[in-house]
């Protein structure tokens, strides 16, 4: 621990996540994508840090560290309550986004540990390796491994070197080294789970609007990715008549406004196209080919998934309108996913014992308990985020106060965990 014994949890939260973010794929910024030499040294500080903290630790094959805190002896239960976030970033992001939620509980451990508190359970704080998507244009590669769900078709996946994840995995000097058979050999064993809790930034500006530090959050969003690649004829720019051409870049224009058109229409729809590219364009040459990502979520899955229904079928309409081709790739999407009550309750009633409102809010964001989620029972709390709510930007922020009672409270919910009867 780099901080005196006297730092308070939420000083020493903050202190941790700027010395983290001091590994960085960029000069000026924090991007931290999965398996670069930045992430495998914030993986090796994360492991330091657990250790010193009291757990035992150990990496796994797709490079999440977990770290236990063992039950004490004397109590029968020998089942895991778990809990963490991701350690990888967006490009140029921000320091806490994830990283709050493997920080904060290593303080809370590091502190019961001190104080010589075991519990009547073991609690397991993971760092997962990869939730962005960043790299591979695939998230949450980290929970489907611990969820027993990775898709082995994703070993295949390129980054924009064309090294696959295969080929990554290979050198990573991970366990297995990207053998299959150790990716599965690393799913958890579901019944040995009390419960996923996640603590995350809100990364929006719900909390701060209503003067609230916390909040338990209901159901994580839905989410769904794309890659488009829109193909045309690369011809002259001074020569083609405007009605003669077959530009890709403006097929790809008129697709983007209808992602934006399509998601306005509904309540907790929303549509992202985040990369947009016209490979090896010219400046006077007519795009041949543009390429662009598409993110969409929702609050229910029906919504989102009646969204991308017209969303496709419109791409085909203006590809053959404009003479184009276009070819939409998607990765496996992530369902809606509903927090458990009996868990949200617990944090409730943590919060109201505190003084403070058991405020109930759902997440726009996608989370690692997403995944979780399909083999255990999950709840987050949200810690109030600064500069009006901004994430995905190095401006995402939030106050040492706000980590203290985050971490407070986390304390007050460990020692006061009830398995579910
Ligand atoms: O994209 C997301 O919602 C998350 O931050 N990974
Ligand atoms: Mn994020
Ligand atoms: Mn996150």
């Amino acid at each position: 621990m780099t901080q005196p014994a006297s730092a308070s949890l939420g000083d020493t939260i903050l202190a941790h996540a700027d010395e983290l973010a001091r590994f960085s794929d960029m000069e000026g910024g924090l991007t931290c994508a999965y398996l670069t030499p930045a992430h495998r040294a914030a993986q090796d500080l994360l492991a330091q840090w657990m250790a010193a903290a009291g757990m035992q630790v150990r990496i796994d094959a797709i490079g999440n560290v977990i770290g236990r805190y063992a039950a004490d002896p004397a109590a029968g239960d020998a089942r895991v309550l778990m809990t963490g976030s991701h350690f990888d970033t967006v490009r140029n992001g921000g320091r806490y986004d994830g990283r709050l939620g493997i920080l904060l509980p290593i303080a809370v451990i590091g502190a019961l540990n001190q104080a010589g508190i075991r519990l009547p359970y073991h609690v397991d704080v993971v760092a997962f390796a990869e939730e962005e998507g960043l790299r591979f244009k695939t998230s949450f590669l980290a929970s489907s491994v611990l969820a027993g769900r990775f898709d082995p078709a994703l070993l295949e996946r390129q980054d924009t070197d064309g090294v696959t994840l295969r080929e990554a995995l290979a050198v990573s000097g991970l366990p297995g080294a990207g053998d299959l058979q150790a990716l599965r050999a690393a799913a958890l064993d579901p019944a040995s789970l009390l419960g996923f809790v996640e603590v995350h930034i809100e990364q929006g500006p719900v909390l701060l609007h209503h003067g609230l530090p916390l909040g338990v959050v209901t159901q994580i969003a839905g989410s769904s990715r794309f890659s488009v690649r829109v193909e045309g004829l690369a011809s002259h720019a001074g020569t083609t008549p405007m009605g003669m051409r077959r530009d890709a870049a403006a097929g790809a224009a008129e697709m983007i406004l209808l992602v934006e058109q399509r998601c306005a229409a509904a309540p907790t729809l929303v549509g992202t196209v985040g990369q947009l590219q016209v490979p090896d364009g010219s400046s006077n040459v007519i795009p041949a080919a543009c390429t662009f990502s598409m993110d969409i979520r929702a609050g229910e899955d029906g919504i989102r998934e009646a969204a991308i229904a017209d969303i496709v079928a419109g791409i085909a309409q203006i590809a053959a309108r404009r003479g184009l081709t276009a070819q939409v790739e998607r990765v496996p999407p992530v369902n809606n996913a509903p927090c458990a009550r009996w868990l949200m309750d617990q944090f409730g009633a943590v919060l109201k014992k505190r003084g403070l409102q058991a405020f109930e809010l759902p997440s726009g964001a996608g989370h690692d308990a997403m995944m979780m989620q399909r083999v255990t029972d999950v709840a987050m709390l949200f810690v109030r985020c600064g500069n009006g709510g901004i994430s995905h930007n190095p401006l995402e922020t939030i106050t040492a106060d706000d980590a203290q009672l985050a971490a407070e409270v986390f304390v007050d919910f460990l020692r006061h965990f009830q398995p579910r009867g």
